[in-house]
């Protein structure tokens, strides 16, 4: 059975939607999810936000209105203590705070983070108001091309290099509730079995990805039973 033990001193952890499911956050592709009640071309790719960028602002204005209105759960808290350990580095393709406002420390927003605004046009961040609006203007360059700083599908994911840098030299990497559908992220099983590392999913339902151990059920179970 894979612990986080001594003999696991570089851990890479990836977390997905379902460690957030239980703090009432959706998930994108499980049914009923945020792909089953809105077109992802129009509210997750560059050229959606083109075509209407009130839109794209209205959807992560809620996401981002029930993100504040939840809390972090069991399987973020026992993320936050595994964090302070030397040698883990902690990759979310989450966009919320709920890691964070656990108490975890470094962790790797490979998607963004729906607490910054971005401005597409100069490319400066900032802390985004809980309301964003295609009106308002950049604080840098005044130009009215404000979005969330998240990362949609055909942009780079973030700190690529840093990401890959760890998976080369993890002795152990984790999956937490993701479905293992989204590039690059559903590639870091294999890239860290083939560098030698050995592989453990954590997950309601399998996602039949490259893993050694899968253990099926609740984050909120699942993850505190495997840190402490
Ligand atoms: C529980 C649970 C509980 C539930 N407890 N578990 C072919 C055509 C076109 C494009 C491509 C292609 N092949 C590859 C691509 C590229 C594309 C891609 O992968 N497309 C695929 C869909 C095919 N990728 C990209 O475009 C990415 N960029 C890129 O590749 O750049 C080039 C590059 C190459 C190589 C290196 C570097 C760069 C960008 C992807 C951006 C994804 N963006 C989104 C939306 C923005 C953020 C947001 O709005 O939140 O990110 S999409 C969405 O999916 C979101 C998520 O982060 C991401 C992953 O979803 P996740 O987390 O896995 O959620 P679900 O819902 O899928 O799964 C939930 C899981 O939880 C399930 O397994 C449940 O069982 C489980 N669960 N309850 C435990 N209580």
């Amino acid at each position: 059975m894979i612990r986080p033990a001594a003999s696991s001193a570089r851990i890479v952890v990836l977390s997905g939607a379902g460690l957030s499911a239980e703090s009432g956050l959706g998930t994108f592709r499980d049914a009923g999810g945020l792909w089953a009640r809105y077109d992802l071309e129009e509210v997750a790719t560059p050229q959606g936000f083109a075509r209407d960028p009130a839109l794209v602002h209205d959807f992560y204005n809620a996401r981002r209105a029930n993100m504040t209105a939840s809390a972090p759960n069991a399987a973020h808290e026992a993320l936050a203590r595994l964090s302070r350990r030397d040698g883990v580095t902690l990759v979310t393709q989450n966009i919320d705070d709920l890691l964070e406002r656990a108490g975890a420390r470094g962790v790797v927003h490979m998607h963004g983070d729906l607490s910054r605004a971005l401005c597409h046009a100069c490319g400066a961040r900032w802390d985004a108001p809980a309301v964003m609006s295609p009106e308002a203007p950049c604080p840098d360059c005044g130009a009215a091309a404000t979005r969330p700083d998240v990362v949609w599908f055909g942009e780079m994911p973030y700190r690529m290099e840093e990401i890959e840098t760890a998976l080369a030299a993890a002795d152990l990497f984790v999956s937490v509730g993701t479905s293992g559908t989204v590039y690059p992220a559903a590639g870091f099983a294999a890239l860290a079995r083939a560098a030698g590392a050995r592989t453990l999913e954590l997950n309601l339902d399998p996602s039949g990805g490259d893993f050694d151990e899968v253990r099926t059920g609740p984050a909120t179970q699942l993850v505190p039973g495997w840190v402490d």
